[in-house]
């Protein structure tokens, strides 16, 4: 069986905000171990699932996202939210404020390259949202969490194509990053690739 890889397309959270969340989901960890939180590090708002791709199929939606034009936006983040029951939910998350729509067009715009690379359709509607926290298991319920950190709003200058590495603690690898342009494009992430020549390669 061909070999395949993980992958997804997502924006990274602010190096600022993982700072002010890494000890505020540290207290979270300890007071609800029922729920597996994700390290600072890996938070990521999920443009595009892909799941498992072969190497040819993701090295086309690799050149298919060059294609992708949006200029950079201003985010900010709300509250948490949660999916599934109000007690036992399974996932925990931080919604996205100002910058939802711009989001969702990104969403879109990345969804059509992923189509143009041959990708089935996603049929999960997108909801602009970084997940904080998954249920280890069906039933645990949530505790009464401390309040978020203040949390700041960043511009929004590129995205991202990456692994995702399963074994043990998830681990999020950049294939390739797509700066936005400010007219709109992302010319450079197309220069910079011409200029290598680079493909993707299993490492
Ligand atoms: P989530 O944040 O809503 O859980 C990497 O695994 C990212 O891809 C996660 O952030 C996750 O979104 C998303 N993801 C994982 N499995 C998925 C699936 N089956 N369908 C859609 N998105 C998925």
């Amino acid at each position: 069986m061909a070999a395949t890889i993980r992958s997804f397309v997502a924006v990274e959270l602010s190096d600022a905000n993982r700072e002010e969340l890494a000890p505020h989901l540290e207290e979270c960890a300890r007071l609800a171990p029922g729920y597996r939180w994700v390290l600072p590090d890996s938070l990521h708002l999920t443009l595009r699932f892909l799941g498992h791709l072969e190497l040819p199929a993701l090295e086309r939606v690799r050149r298919e996202l060059q294609s992708v034009r949006a200029s950079p936006f201003r985010l900010t983040l709300e509250g948490r939210g949660t999916f599934g029951s109000c007690s036992a939910p399974k996932v925990i998350w931080l919604g996205a404020g100002e910058g939802r729509d711009a989001c969702r067009a990104l969403a879109e715009a990345v969804e059509a390259a992923c189509q143009a690379a041959g990708s089935a359709p996603e049929t999960r509607g997108f909801r602009a949202h970084i997940t904080l926290a998954r249920q280890r298991k069906e039933g645990m319920r949530l505790p009464e969490l401390p309040e978020l950190p203040p949390l700041k709003p960043w511009t929004v200058e590129e995205f991202v194509l990456f692994e995702s590495r399963l074994r043990g603690q998830p681990r999020y690898v950049a294939l390739e990053r797509y700066p936005l342009g400010s007219d709109g494009s992302n010319a450079r992430a197309s220069a910079a690739e011409e200029a290598s020549g680079s493909t993707l390669k299993r490492e």
